[in-house]
């Protein structure tokens, strides 16, 4: 092996790695009740994870019509439907409580060009627990070439 490769190697995994994909766990809170974080940025690819720490939580999203064209929900995640006393298009889980491993885990598809956030509100306490994620729009596509990324040459200021 030519002990080049290995170094080189190394550096394009992680630099690749750090634009491919992020594993972003957003947890459920008591004493005060509270999302952390209670807003995360996601790109496509990124998986999120809703789990609770501490009491009894459920998650929905606040318009899930619209949020599952960019969920893609994984296995494991309790059903997500229309629950009690919450109207359509509200659609999340039941409440539960740790035990459960997670409450939903989802991977961001592509974000339709318009689309900024998922609102989402905890299902046993919608006024205290407001989320969202923040639907980033990666404007570079994933590259296997990791050196053709050189900016283009700003255009010049037109004088006046
Ligand atoms: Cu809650």
């Amino acid at each position: 092996m030519k002990p080049t490769i290995l170094p080189f190697a190394i550096a394009l995994f992680s630099s690749l790695a750090s634009v491919v994909a992020d594993e972003k766990t957003i947890v459920a809170r008591t004493n005060p009740l509270r999302w952390e974080p209670k807003e995360i940025s996601v790109k496509a690819g990124d998986v999120v994870i809703w789990k609770i720490d501490q009491g009894f939580h459920g998650v929905i999203f606040s318009d899930f019509d619209t949020a599952k064209g960019v969920l893609q929900i994984e296995q494991g995640s309790l059903p997500i439907a229309k629950q009690p006393s919450f109207d359509l298009p509200a659609q999340g889980t039941a409440v539960k409580d740790s035990t459960v491993p997670f409450l939903v885990k989802a991977t961001i598809r592509d974000i339709p060009s318009g689309m900024t956030e998922i609102p989402f509100v905890c299902t046993m306490h919608p006024d205290d627990m407001i989320g969202r994620l923040i639907l980033k729009v990666d404007a570079s596509p994933v590259d296997t070439k990791a050196n053709t990324h050189a900016s283009p040459s700003p255009s010049p200021e037109p004088s006046k």
